[in-house]
């Protein structure tokens, strides 16, 4: 990695602590990602990403920040990375993915919370993250209890935004929804100085739109029966998709994905024939997470889909083009961002299952594995209606709990290699 010690200094981080963990992320990375045989060429490009993760992308903030550009950070899927784009504001994903945060969350919060928020806070707190440090606004949502009360706690360290998700999907949860885009919009045109406009609306959502098409397409490389990709890339690609820029990650992916076409063509695959076709549902898998991936794609299967944040949550269904007004717009935003996301935080919430039963078609998985971060209530608990609608499908399904350290990686191991050679 280049050297990148005064940034992380001038973002006032904790350089010694930030030291450890630039240490071990690069040997993790060769064992998970660089030990793989037959990687695409185009891989290489997210390679440099993730080496380069704490330096290159949060330089490029900076330069748009000194420029007096902002940025603005967000740690779910239904907050519209189109607002702050429209209004000339970088958005970046801050969700955390790694073990090395979760003590920093764990002295503000019960150790009874999921990995997920207490990995969050604990980057902010013990300064150790430099997006967390970079962002010039937090925008957080209220779609479950641990973020809520997170939110609480970071706000008097943080400048924080909430925005009040609604808990079911009626006319009235609509309206309620578009309010909260509306106020978001105004509080980023007072944060930018800048206009929103129909103008800018429609580059934001064009653009937000390439992005998920390319995401789209990478995935769909996962439906042919020889594979030409693995799970654990395709997973890396899309974490990269919350930090990157994303005019470059839509070109970037496209080039990657003409070399799997050419891949396709010649019947080229990393997996040897046989290999068992798993989907995954679940809980969001937050770079640098990799662990079930690895576990499965190291025990005789192929992860061949992401029911997750991750995965098909985040770039299935585009938002409407072609409105004539910025009215026009919101509306479009909020049909894709409350009816078009089917998070467990939702009640009743049948479409997620009706996605997993046809994403599992679709990728003719052999199997399912659901899931659930510990300490996440929401989907463990529909975890019993998920593994009822598959088995009544007949679809092999085996639900599964952990957390982000490495601690029940031989028990998950077992567990793993079970299902795949009963399926
Ligand atoms: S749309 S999944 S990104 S809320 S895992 S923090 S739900 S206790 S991350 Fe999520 Fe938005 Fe839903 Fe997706 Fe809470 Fe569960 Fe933790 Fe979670």
């Amino acid at each position: 990695m280049a050297d990148y010690q005064k940034m992380w200094q001038d973002l006032n981080m904790d350089v010694e602590a930030h030291d450890q963990l630039c240490e071990v992320l690069p040997m993790a990375f060769g064992d998970i990602y660089l030990s793989q045989e037959n990687r695409p060429q185009g891989m290489d490009y997210f390679n440099l990403v993730v080496s380069e993760i704490h330096g290159l992308r949060p330089s490029e903030l900076i330069e748009h920040q000194k420029k007096g550009g902002k940025v603005v950070g967000s740690f779910c899927i239904h907050v519209p990375d189109e607002v702050p784009m429209s209004a000339g504001a970088i958005a970046t994903g801050l969700c955390s993915g790694s073990q090395f945060w979760v003590p920093g969350g764990e002295k503000v919060l019960p150790t009874a919370t999921c990995p997920l928020i207490k990995a969050s806070i604990g980057a902010r707190l013990d300064r150790t993250c430099p997006f967390f440090r970079i962002a010039d606004l937090f925008v957080g949502e209220t779609t479950c209890d641990g973020k809520k009360k997170a939110w609480e706690i970071l706000k008097d360290d943080a400048p924080m935004h909430i925005m009040d998700i609604p808990q079911m999907k009626r006319e009235r949860d609509y309206a309620h929804w578009k309010e909260e885009i509306l106020d978001y919009m105004k509080l980023m045109e007072e944060l930018t100085s800048h206009k929103i406009t129909k103008e800018s609306m429609e580059k934001a959502i064009a653009i937000a739109n390439e992005k998920r098409k390319a995401l789209a397409r990478l995935h769909g490389m996962r439906r042919h029966e020889r594979l030409p990709i693995s799970g654990k890339d395709v997973l890396l690609a899309t974490q990269i998709a919350f930090y990157d820029d994303p005019q470059r990650f839509a070109q970037m992916t496209h080039a990657l994905c003409d070399e799997l076409d050419q891949r396709v063509q010649e019947g080229v695959s990393v997996f040897p024939a046989g290999t068992k076709r798993i989907l995954l549902s679940g809980t969001p898998l937050s770079i640098p997470n990799w662990k079930i991936h690895h576990l499965i794609e190291t025990s005789g299967g192929a992860v061949v889909g992401e029911e997750m944040c991750t995965g098909s949550r985040y770039f299935e269904g585009l938002v409407e083009e072609g409105a004539n007004t910025l009215d026009e717009q919101v509306d479009h935003l909020v049909e894709r961002y409350l009816g078009g996301i089917h998070c467990a935080c939702f009640t009743p919430n049948t479409e997620r299952i009706d996605d997993i039963v046809r994403l599992a078609r679709d990728y003719q998985a052999d199997g399912v594995i659901d899931l659930s971060l510990k300490f996440c209530t929401i989907y463990d608990s529909e975890g019993y209606s998920v593994e009822k609608a598959l088995r009544e499908q007949g679809i092999p399904v085996l639900g599964l709990e952990t957390d982000y350290t490495d601690e029940d990686a031989g028990q998950l191991r077992t567990r793993i290699e079970a299902f795949l050679e009963m399926i």
